[in-house]
């Protein structure tokens, strides 16, 4: 397995986040990729190199999956917050939520909200820099699995991806890191591809993002939007337009065995689209330990998970989501990484 990781994910570095109606210490904090690079290094799970060196094709592959204008947005958007006599991260207070609508304003308050849905997003002066990064992580890694150089990749992204839409920021995500991942095996060759997202909060930027595909079947298991986040998206009945999405919302409080069903019936689904290849976004804020979620997963089950997703045998790219237990992260990590690559090579053709 090869991993690709930028050390330009530490330009992303916000100093606080909107947790309980307060400013609070960040918890999607640059240790996250450290630990998880320490840790993948230590487990022996293959070379690490750094994404290819930006191009022309790196903004190619972001506007096969996001909206040009949202990119503009994004990249210039902690600049206008400084020229206008803000100063330190940004962060949207309004939003065209019902009954509001109006056209794309000019200011940065109304500018960060009409790109966005939730306050817990902070844009810093090396957001840009660090999530352009990660979004190259996560092609080259599908490029090297496209190209058959290797069966399995970890794109060690860091700010995550799946919540991102293809034109609103939110869930710590900016550019959906998956998604292009997803667009690139596409582009490259494989006709169906399923991504198969883990982390405990539903992937619905994914699943936005390629709604009305019927290539890409977007399939997710995680918390009950009833009572967590992201609220609004997640429940069982978005299907999609044409069946090519799927949602396992599970209680607060679930533990392997119910976990590992869901895991059953969503890799059946897999087996069912007959996927080319795969793309996992990969969170580990299922852990028990994890501060900010509230299923029981521990250490010893993620092997298991690896694995029963590496016995699919197909071509795969994994994709850094959350998991807020830093001190737990990296083991967690490598050991889901460690049962893939395991059964990979054991059920591959
Ligand atoms: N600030 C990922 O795991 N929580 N994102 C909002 C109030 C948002 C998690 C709490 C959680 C987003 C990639
Ligand atoms: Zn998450």
């Amino acid at each position: 397995m090869l991993t690709v990781f930028s050390p330009d994910h530490a330009q992303h570095h916000a100093r606080a986040e909107l947790i309980d109606g307060q400013m609070l210490p960040a918890v999607e904090v640059p240790a996250r990729a450290e630990q998880v690079l320490t840790a993948v290094r230590a487990a022996g799970l293959g070379a690490v190199v750094e994404p290819d060196p930006d191009g022309p094709a790196d903004r190619a592959a972001l506007e096969r999956v996001h909206e040009p204008r949202y990119l503009d947005f994004l990249e210039g958007a902690h600049r206008q917050w400084l020229a206008e006599g803000h100063d330190g991260d940004a962060l949207p207070l309004c939003w065209p939520a019902r009954g509001l609508q109006g056209p794309e304003p000019e200011a940065i308050d109304g500018r960060l909200g009409y790109w966005s849905f939730d306050a817990g997003t902070p844009v810093t002066s090396g957001t840009w820099a660090a999530a352009t990064a990660a979004a190259r992580c996560a092609r080259t890694a599908a490029l090297v699995v496209a190209e058959g150089v290797e069966r399995l990749a970890f794109a060690l992204c860091r700010p995550p991806g799946h919540h991102a839409y293809a034109d609103q920021m939110g869930g710590y995500c900016f550019l959906n890191n998956a998604a292009v991942a997803a667009q690139v095996l596409r582009d490259s060759g494989a006709g169906r591809v399923v991504v198969l997202d883990v982390d405990y909060h539903h992937g619905n930027g994914t699943q936005g993002i390629f709604w009305a595909r019927d290539d890409v079947l977007t399939l997710s298991i995680h918390a009950d939007p009833r009572q967590e986040y992201p609220y609004f998206a997640g429940y069982a009945s978005e299907v999609g337009p044409s069946g090519r999405n799927r949602n396992f919302p599970l209680p607060s409080g679930t533990a392997i065995d119910a976990w590992a069903e869901a895991l059953e019936a969503a890799l059946g689904e897999v087996r069912a689209f007959g996927a080319d290849a795969l793309v996992v976004p990969l969170g580990v804020d299922t852990y028990e330990g994890d501060p900010i979620s509230r299923f029981r997963l521990t250490t010893s089950d993620f092997p298991g998970v690896g694995a029963a997703i590496g016995a699919l045998g197909l071509p795969t790219v994994v994709t850094m989501e959350g998991g807020y237990a830093v001190d737990a992260l990296g083991a967690n990590v490598a050991a889901f990484l460690t049962g893939l690559a395991a059964a990979h090579v054991a059920g591959g053709p």
